[in-house]
């Protein structure tokens, strides 16, 4: 038996936004229960819920304080541990997210490391002298500016990759590694299902903290010295001795440290998310820049990624949306003009490859960027040092709220849209962030109620996955490769094949099927965004159109 999310769908729920019971603005673990049957409905397998934990929310969670204990505007513990007891009545699975590359700064760990250099906590840090009287590196916080941060007490500066609020802790210390592994423990025995790992690979630093002279000081910690061992280690601690489920967001990473996270023999990980198809559209490597995204580097990355994932026996995580990127309709899609058909195509495309896919809220009736007008309207801590930065650049205001339309990491943070109702639905009180202008057309309610809506094809997609093994276990191999508008792959298991068509552009074209298929043009349509049609040699692909077929 291959481990079973190798057939799962999961999705990811950002608690804040998703649905507010008590009328605070801010969405609830109770919200999240009232909402189970709509996600069995759907289809999925596994939720994952972004942090919970006790926290000051300078990063929404990211910033933890109490790894033991409920932020108390989602809940208490009892509400934590219904709804764990609702979603495995409903036969499905929850996994956490478990992030111990940081913790915040309020953190009792932080707090008497700071407030005593002699404490044991102090090694839990990264704690540096000054070099000539500044920092000790040039490497810069993932947000903005230097990721060292003086303490006049100690005289000594303290790490943070992120937010200043969010100390990095020295994977080094023994005792702090331990301390993770029991925490991990109490969560396990609680009755979770896993863990998604946040910005795992950065664990490890290169202990020399020299200065980076080419770049931003990434590559002394990304994939660092001893990420594989420490990871080893968590599984025979923790990981073997549960059913579990793993996956590690792993910041700009390569293949080969994928597959070695994520091969079952090496016995770290179930699997890994990786970015690279989500920077096609940074010119010149930029993320607060604007540029239209690169059809031929995206098509060459995923398809790369499939192909020697495969190869070396790792597992993709398969993913457009989360709650750090833009909505994929407003980008890689056409959310003014072929919003349903877009967003279908795009949901094809990666629910029909090799890996675990991951819905996130919303996007299974395409939810858009919110394009506020105004940087009050924001609230991402990332957003406003980038607003910040850039207008001290010298950029207009004008440029400068075009650039954040479409990268700010809010695009994925306004409320989930349910109903026409005020606030989309989402609370009946004021929302911590506006919901987006077109709920009252764009919302679940509406979806469910359409025949053929985004959410009924994302249920196919998830149902294709759950009957079909030849979309989990199939070969994959990219056809036509380098047409201009073209995406064109198939799945081979033995005599049975899957043959999927996307077209990314709203211009209609008229192509030859690859000939490997001449043979096969009495395949079965199994799914389509378009007109129904058979195969045949020569297709014509309306705007957005995505077809998938079944050779048996
Ligand atoms: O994100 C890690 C990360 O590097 C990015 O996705 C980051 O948000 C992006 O590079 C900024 O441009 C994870 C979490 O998903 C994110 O929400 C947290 O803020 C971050 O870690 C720190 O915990």
């Amino acid at each position: 038996m291959k481990e079973w999310w190798r057939k799962a769908v999961v999705y990811q729920i950002y608690p804040k936004s998703f649905n507010d019971t008590t009328g605070n603005g801010i969405g609830d673990i109770q919200g999240i229960i009232e909402k189970l049957d709509y996600l069995y409905e759907l289809g999925v397998d596994v939720i994952w819920l972004t942090p919970i934990y006790a926290s000051p929310q300078k990063d929404n969670g990211y910033d933890i304080s109490d790894y033991f204990a409920i932020h108390e505007e989602y809940g208490t513990m009892e509400d934590f541990e219904r709804l764990m007891s609702e979603v495995h009545k409903r036969g499905m699975k929850l996994i956490m997210d478990l992030v111990v590359n940081h913790t915040s700064t309020e953190h009792t760990w932080f707090k008497e490391a700071i407030a005593s250099p002699s404490s044991r906590y102090r090694d839990f840090y990264i704690w540096k002298d000054p070099v000539d009287g500044a920092e000790p590196t040039n490497w810069q916080s993932k947000f903005g500016g230097n990721a060292w941060e003086y303490d006049e007490k100690s005289g000594q500066y303290y790490l943070h990759l992120f937010d200043v609020t969010q100390a990095d802790l020295n994977w080094e210390n023994e005792e702090l590694r331990q301390a993770v592994y029991d925490m991990m423990h109490f969560w396990f025995e609680k009755g979770i299902d896993g863990f998604r790992l946040d910005v795992i690979n950065l664990i490890s630093k290169d202990q020399s903290f020299t200065n980076d002279d080419k770049g931003d000081g990434r590559r002394f910690y990304t994939d660092g010295p001893r990420v594989h061992e420490f990871l080893q280690e968590m599984n025979r601690n923790v990981l073997a001795k549960y059913d579990s489920m793993t996956v590690g967001e792993m910041s700009s990473t390569s293949i080969e440290h994928c597959i070695n996270y994520s091969n079952p023999e090496r016995r770290e990980l179930s699997m890994t998310f990786n970015f690279h198809h989500l920077k096609v559209d940074y010119p010149n490597g930029e993320k607060w820049a604007l540029a239209d995204f690169d059809f031929q580097a995206l098509k060459k990355i995923l398809s790369t990624w499939q192909v020697d994932m495969h190869k070396g026996g790792g597992w993709n995580a398969l993913f457009w949306c989360n709650h750090d990127q833009p909505r994929v309709v407003s980008r890689y899609g056409n959310d003014q003009h072929y919003h349903k058909k877009s967003a279908k195509m795009l949901a094809a495309t990666i629910h029909m490859m090799q890996g675990t896919p991951y819905i996130y809220q919303g996007e299974e009736f395409g939810m858009t960027n919110p394009y506020f007008e105004t940087i009050d309207q924001y609230r991402d801590v990332e957003t406003l040092n980038y607003y910040r930065q850039m207008k001290k650049e010298g950029k207009s205001e004008e440029d400068v709220m075009a650039i954040i339309q479409e990268k700010s990491r809010d695009n994925s943070r306004t409320p989930v849209q349910w109903n026409d109702q005020p606030h989309g639905g989402f609370t009946k009180g004021t929302p911590w962030i506006d919901v987006a202008e077109n709920y009252k057309e764009i919302n679940a309610e509406n979806a469910m109620k359409e025949e053929e809506s985004i959410f009924s094809f994302y249920q196919q997609l998830i149902r294709l996955r759950h009957e079909l093994d030849i979309v989990t276990e199939g070969v994959y191999r990219e056809l036509v490769n380098d047409h201009p508008q073209l995406f064109v792959y198939e799945r081979v298991m033995g005599e049975e094949k899957l043959l999927v068509m996307n077209n990314f552009y709203s211009q209609e074209v008229s192509f030859e099927i690859p000939e490997v298929w001449h043979h096969d043009l009495d395949a079965e349509l199994l799914l389509t965004n378009g007109i129904e049609r058979k195969l045949e040699k020569k297709l014509t692909l309306s705007p957005y159109d995505s077809l998938i077929f079944h050779k048996k």
